[in-house]
C-alpha cells in the first residue's frame, strides 16, 4: 500500500528504502576479481534468506544496482529464452547472440533517482530482430522481461519493443558486460530510464497484455520516457 505512494516532487518510498539499505550496506570492500564472490558473502550475511536492496559505486559514474544479489552465469552457460505467445519458442546462446546482426549505440545512461552517465557505448541485438526469430502471434500486446536473479522484472509495450533503440546488449562501456553491470547480457532501452534496462537477462515472454515490472509494482512509470531536457528527441509511443 506504502509502496504505492507517489507524488511529483519525490520518488516512491520504496525507492527511498533502496537508497537508505545502501548507505549503511556494503562499501568500501567491492572492487577486485572477486567482486560477486565477495557481494554474495556480504550478501548472505546481510540477509540469509531475504533479497537485499543495494547501491554501490560502479565505474564510469554509474552507481550499480541490485535487488536480489549478484547471478553469476558465463558466457558458456548463457541462455536467453523467448517464450510465450510466438510462433516458435527460442533459446539463444551467447555466441548466437553475437553472431546477429550487431547494433551500436552511443547514449546517455540515466536513471530515475537523478544520476546520468553521458556517452556509454552500447553493442547488442535488436530487440526487435530477436523477437522477430520466434515469429510475434498477432494477439500480442506486452513484452516482460525477467532476470536470472529471480527477482526482478520489468515490461514493455510491443509497440516499444520493436524500436530501433531498445536492444539486447552484451557490450557495454566498450568492453563486455561485467557480472555487476548485469552482464553477460543485459537489456537496454535508451529511451527509458535506467530501470527498463534489466540486467541478467534470461527470458523475453510475449503476451496479450504489459505485466508490469519489479519498480511499477512499486509506483514508477510503466511507460519511462526520460525527459527531453534529457537531450531526447525522438517521440515516445506508449
Ligand atoms: N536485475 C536487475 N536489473 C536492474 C536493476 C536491478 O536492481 N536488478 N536496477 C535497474 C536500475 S533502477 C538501474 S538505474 C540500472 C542500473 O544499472 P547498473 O547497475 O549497471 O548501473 O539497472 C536496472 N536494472
Ligand atoms: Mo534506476
Amino acid at each position: 500500500m506504502a509502496a504505492k505512494f507517489r507524488d511529483s516532487s519525490s520518488v516512491p518510498v520504496a525507492r527511498r528504502t533502496v537508497l537508505v539499505l545502501s548507505a549503511v550496506g556494503v562499501l568500501g570492500v567491492l572492487f577486485g576479481s572477486k567482486i560477486s564472490d565477495r557481494l554474495n558473502n556480504v550478501f548472505s550475511k546481510l540477509s540469509p534468506n531475504n533479497p537485499i536492496s543495494n547501491l554501490i559505486p560502479g565505474g564510469a559514474g554509474f552507481e550499480i544496482y541490485t535487488v536480489a544479489g549478484f547471478p553469476i552465469r558465463t558466457t558458456k552457460d548463457y541462455k536467453l529464452k523467448v517464450t510465450g505467445l510466438v510462433n516458435k519458442p527460442i533459446t539463444l546462446s551467447y555466441s548466437d547472440l553475437l553472431k546477429l546482426p550487431p547494433t551500436y549505440m552511443t547514449k546517455d545512461f540515466q536513471c530515475v533517482t537523478g544520476w546520468r552517465v553521458p556517452n556509454v557505448k552500447w553493442t547488442g541485438v535488436c530487440l526487435r530482430d530477436i523477437l522477430n526469430l520466434a515469429g510475434v502471434k498477432q494477439e500480442v500486446k506486452g513484452v516482460l522481461f525477467k532476470s536470472y536473479d529471480g527477482v526482478y522484472t520489468e515490461s514493455l509495450t510491443l509497440n516499444q519493443a520493436m524500436r530501433n533503440d531498445v536492444i539486447v546488449a552484451y557490450s557495454m562501456l566498450g568492453e563486455s558486460i561485467t557480472e555487476e553491470h548485469g552482464g553477460p547480457v543485459r537489456l537496454y532501452v535508451a529511451p527509458m530510464y535506467g530501470y527498463k534496462s534489466i540486467k541478467w537477462l534470461d527470458s523475453i515472454e510475449l503476451a496479450t497484455n504489459v505485466i508490469p515490472g519489479y519498480w511499477e509494482n512499486l509506483g514508477y512509470a510503466q511507460n519511462a520516457w526520460i525527459g527531453r531536457s534529457n537531450g531526447r528527441t525522438d517521440q515516445p509511443v506508449d
